[in-house]
């Protein structure tokens, strides 16, 4: 059997998958990625990226950040790809219970999957620091400068920022699914950023899959491993 059948096998098999994801997901609708060869970490700006997406950067320089957020991490107007639809197909059909994602961008809710626990928040959801008023990511991107809310506080993104702790019941729900999982595919993610990678750790069972471009620390530890895009996979699932 090819590594491909097995793992069409084990979804089938499976009532309680999870998947957890990464910046590579989107990477296919056009949304560069943070550690890839032409991703943002090889770009060259004044300050290094995770400083500049540090919440004591954010508070310092906030023009600064909001111009960066803008131009880099704001990715609007993109469309799913097809592992985000075959995702929502395989939860619609029964055997996946829940997305786990890194991601920001929305895409997956966009392509219709329900039980999604967006670890590092989403760039949709944006509340003043103030008086808590909510505001679509339309009104951060065409601000000039610091979004600022009627009230005069900073309009701040839903994002969770280097040095900001992860949402407990988000981080909560992720556990519990994945504890609970019985297959559970890892795919285009560094597996770099912790707390998040750090989630392989409450999987029980003994069918992982880790679908990535590039090796991740955590190969050694899956059942089965395609350096592969999660395209090319995903359309064949
Ligand atoms: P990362 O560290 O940039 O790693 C991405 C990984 O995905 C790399 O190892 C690539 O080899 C792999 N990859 C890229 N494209 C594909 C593909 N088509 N098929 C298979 N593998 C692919 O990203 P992580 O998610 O591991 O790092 C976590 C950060 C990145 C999170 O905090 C995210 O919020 C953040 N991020 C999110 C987005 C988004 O929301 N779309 C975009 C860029 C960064």
């Amino acid at each position: 059997m090819t590594s491909l059948q097995q793992l069409k096998q084990w979804i089938q098999e499976s009532s309680r998958a999870v998947f957890f994801g990464g910046a590579g997901v989107s990477t296919e609708s056009g949304i560069p990625d943070f550690r890839s060869v032409d991703g943002l970490y090889h770009q060259k700006f004044d300050y290094p990226p995770e400083t500049i997406i540090s919440h004591s950067f954010y508070e310092r320089k906030p023009e600064y950040f909001f111009n960066f957020y803008r131009e880099k991490m704001l990715p609007l107007g993109f469309m799913p790809n097809i592992t985000h639809r075959v995702l929502a197909r395989l939860e619609q059909e029964g055997h996946l219970a829940a997305v786990v994602t890194q991601n920001i961008d929305g895409l997956h809710q966009k392509a219709g999957s329900k039980n999604v626990f967006e670890l590092h928040g989403s760039v949709l959801r944006n509340y003043c620091v103030k008086c808590h008023k909510y505001y679509p990511a339309e009104t951060v991107r065409d601000a000039k400068g610091v979004p600022l809310c009627d009230c005069g506080g900073i309009i701040k993104p839903d994002v969770v920022l280097y040095e900001e702790p992860l949402n407990e019941n988000v981080m909560a729900g992720a556990i519990h699914a994945i504890r609970k999982a019985d297959l559970l595919i890892v795919g285009g993610t560094s597996l770099t950023v912790y707390p998040a990678a750090g989630l392989l750790q409450y999987y029980r069972g003994s069918r992982l899959v880790l679908i990535n471009r590039d090796e991740t620390p955590y190969d050694s530890y899956a059942d089965l491993v395609f350096h592969d895009s999660l395209g090319k996979i995903f359309a064949q699932l």
